[in-house]
């Protein structure tokens, strides 16, 4: 109920620079927030052209479409500094800011989420998903599990949430990063990764010191990978050993925003101990050990070689994630429903808590 007391703005057009932002305002206030931009005119059933004003100053040449009292359009132009300077007042004047349709507040339906945050997809297997849901994947199969039996229920919501589970790596990249002692390789591999000369990569000991993150896609599953410093031994008493434990520190602190670790290590996979790894794996994700060189003599021969066998690499880099992450297999299968977002996921978490009868309940609101 406190939700419709409110007054909410919230950018219907996807964020970014574009020729026109709608800004659809919702809530008692609306009259009275588009007073405040200097449109006090506007009556329901109208559609204005207004000069939109902020303390008096002219911001923008704007239409006003007001549909009710409580309801209404603003069409401005698609300048981010301008759609920020109307978020900052709206703040201001209702004690909260704008809501972008992408982030989706939490009335909005999946099938109208998923349209806003169609035009940002980040491969093409998630625009597959959101497509299905915008077509009605996840409104209809709520609506035919809301008359189903209580077996039938129980089985599909956990095959949804394994199915969201699998596809939140489409829909929200995984991070991946490449770790390991010093000169393993990690900035070779990275850069046949990305495929570019990304990161500097050198026989000096200590050459990456910062993070560089890129995007990169592992079959098709998008991902964000990391490159950071490697580990060793240092003497802390030198200032240039300083700035590399630097490095070593923001590499550590990586680990637990990672969903995945790759240690890399040039030595033979089996005997990788190199310090650092230990610390490394117990920050929570799943980490794989990976011999690389195997060109070098004496190297692991079941490895890989970044220099001399890239495309090798980062086929067997791919598999690796995959078997890591449980996503082998048929990423995708047409008109599923999929449980697109954080909200969505918990949505579904909150029903399989339920009895079949107050879940079928909420199955239809
Ligand atoms: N022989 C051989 N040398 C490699 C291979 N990968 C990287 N190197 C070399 O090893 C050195 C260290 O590589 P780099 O990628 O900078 O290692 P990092 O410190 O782990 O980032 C560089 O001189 C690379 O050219 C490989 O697969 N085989
Ligand atoms: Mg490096």
């Amino acid at each position: 109920m406190l939700e419709a007391l409110e007054t909410h703005v919230t950018e219907l057009t996807p964020p970014g620079a574009g020729g026109v932002s709608v800004l659809e305002l919702r809530g008692p206030g609306v009259l009275g927030l588009l007073a405040s931009w200097g449109c006090a005119q506007a009556l329901p059933g109208q559609l204005k052209f207004s000069r939109l004003s902020l303390a008096g100053e002219v911001l923008d040449e704007a239409l006003v479409c007001v549909f009710s009292p409580l309801h209404a359009e603003v069409h401005i132009h698609g300048s981010r500094p301008l759609v920020r300077r109307f978020a900052a007042q709206s703040q201001r004047a209702q004690g909260q800011g704008l809501r972008s349709g992408a982030d989706g507040p939490t009335r909005r339906s999946v099938t109208e989420r998923a349209t806003l945050a169609l035009a940002h997809a980040p491969c093409e297997l998630a625009a597959r998903v959101l497509l299905d849901q915008v077509e009605g994947a996840w409104a209809g199969e709520c609506a035919r599990l809301a008359k189903s039996s209580d077996a039938e229920l129980a089985k599909s919501l956990a095959v949804w949430s394994e199915r969201s589970a699998r596809l939140r790596y489409a829909l929200e990249p995984a991070r991946v990063l490449l770790a390991g002692p010093v000169n393993a390789g990690k900035s070779t591999l990275f850069n046949v990764l990305v495929g570019e000369e990304r990161a500097i990569t050198s026989e000096v000991e200590g050459t990456t010191r910062d993070l560089i993150c890129e995007r990169v896609q592992f079959g098709p599953w998008p991902v964000d990978l990391v490159d950071s410093a490697g580990e060793r031994a240092l003497d802390l008493g030198a200032a240039q050993s300083q700035v590399e434990h630097a490095g070593q520190l923001l590499a550590r602190s990586q680990a637990a925003r990672s969903d995945w670790i790759l240690w890399l290590s040039p030595g033979s996979s089996s005997s990788a101990t190199a310090p650092g790894r230990e610390s490394l794996a117990l920050k929570g994700p799943p980490m794989t050990v990976l011999a690389t060189c195997k060109d070098r003599p004496g190297a692991d021969p079941k490895g890989i070689s970044a220099l001399q066998d890239p495309a090798q690499a980062a086929a067997r880099v791919s598999e690796l994630f995959q078997d890591a992450l449980g996503l082998r297999g048929t990423p995708w299968e047409a008109r599923q429903p999929v449980a697109i977002d954080e909200e969505a996921r918990c949505f579904l978490r909150k029903l399989q808590g339920l009895s079949p009868d107050l879940a079928r309940e909420q199955l239809l609101q």
